[in-house]
């Protein structure tokens, strides 16, 4: 795979590299991205439509069925070679600041200390009463509802129509107006406000790159567009980098 020297070197010498993920990320992990058909039961509904405070609203037992579902389905799957490579590029450069929009938690399991997560996580849910977060309940119970309290629990993560946590979204975007290095990696950049990190960045003079077999809304920011798979490409650009 021939990477361009050009990016190699810029890689060599970054002074803050600044990584957001998608889905596609874990889409070798066996992950379904978030675009993906889903397979089988949950084929019959879109992401969009489950995924929301309605949703959830309408049928709590449902929208918890699928986030349990994908928290099996996570639970059985490892981190892949392109999440190793961002923990050995977070090991190789002076400052590195990861941005996820997943919720899968496979950067963490992968040795990435400290991921940006801007849409939360499928391991953590939370008491709808006072947005108290429980990390352990009754998995047979559906919908769940908190052990000591008994009021129902929602998943810790962000739906659309609500707003990201304002913690993680303001250093995820101080991280992105502050680097000299962007990639943008496995994502559609279609949801916002994640998708405008790519545009913050470029603004503040950043060199972005995306990684990704399909072009995106974001392509036209890239100084350099790998076209592929991030479980390939990151593996070989950290070869081409520090041979
Ligand atoms: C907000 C958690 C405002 C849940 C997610 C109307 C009302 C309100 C808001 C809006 C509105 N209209 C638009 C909006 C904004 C909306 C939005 O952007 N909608 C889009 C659809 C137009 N955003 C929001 O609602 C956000 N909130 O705006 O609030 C506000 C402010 C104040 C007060 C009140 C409200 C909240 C957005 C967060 C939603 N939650 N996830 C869950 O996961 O169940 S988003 C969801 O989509 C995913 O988490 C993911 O983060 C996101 C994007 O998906 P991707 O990760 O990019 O995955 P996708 O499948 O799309 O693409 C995969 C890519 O990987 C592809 O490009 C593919 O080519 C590539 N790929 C595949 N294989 C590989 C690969 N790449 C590399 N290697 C491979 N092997």
């Amino acid at each position: 795979m021939s990477l361009p020297a050009e990016l190699c070197q810029r890689l060599r010498a970054a002074r803050h590299l600044c990584v957001l993920t998608g889905a596609g990320i874990s889409a070798e992990s066996g992950v379904p991205t978030f675009r993906d058909h889903q397979t089988g039961f949950w084929s019959r509904y879109r992401p969009e439509d489950l995924a929301t405070v309605d949703g959830f609203r309408r049928d709590p037992k449902l929208v918890s069925d699928w986030y349990a579902e994908r928290r099996r389905l996570c639970a059985a799957v490892e981190p892949n070679p392109g999440h190793r490579a961002l923990v050995e590029l977070e090991r190789r450069l002076p400052r590195f600041t990861l941005i996820t929009q997943n919720i899968d938690g496979l950067h963490q399991r992968a040795g990435s200390r400290a991921p940006i997560e801007l849409h939360g996580s499928l391991l953590r849910l939370r008491r709808l009463s006072d947005d108290r977060v429980v990390t352990a309940w009754d998995e047979t119970e559906s919908p769940p509802r908190c052990p000591e309290t008994g009021v129902l629990l929602r998943p810790d993560v962000v739906w659309f129509g609500e707003p990201l946590p304002a913690a993680p979204m303001a250093a995820a975007t101080a991280a992105a107006g502050d680097c000299d290095l962007f990639f943008c990696i496995g994502t559609s950049a279609l949801v916002y406000p994640a998708a405008g990190l790519p545009l913050t960045a470029s603004a503040a003079g950043a060199t972005v790159v995306e990684l990704n077999p399909e072009p995106t809304p974001i392509t036209h920011l890239a100084a350099f567009t790998l076209r592929g798979k991030a479980g390939e490409l990151l593996p070989a650009l950290l070869t081409a980098t520090w041979p």
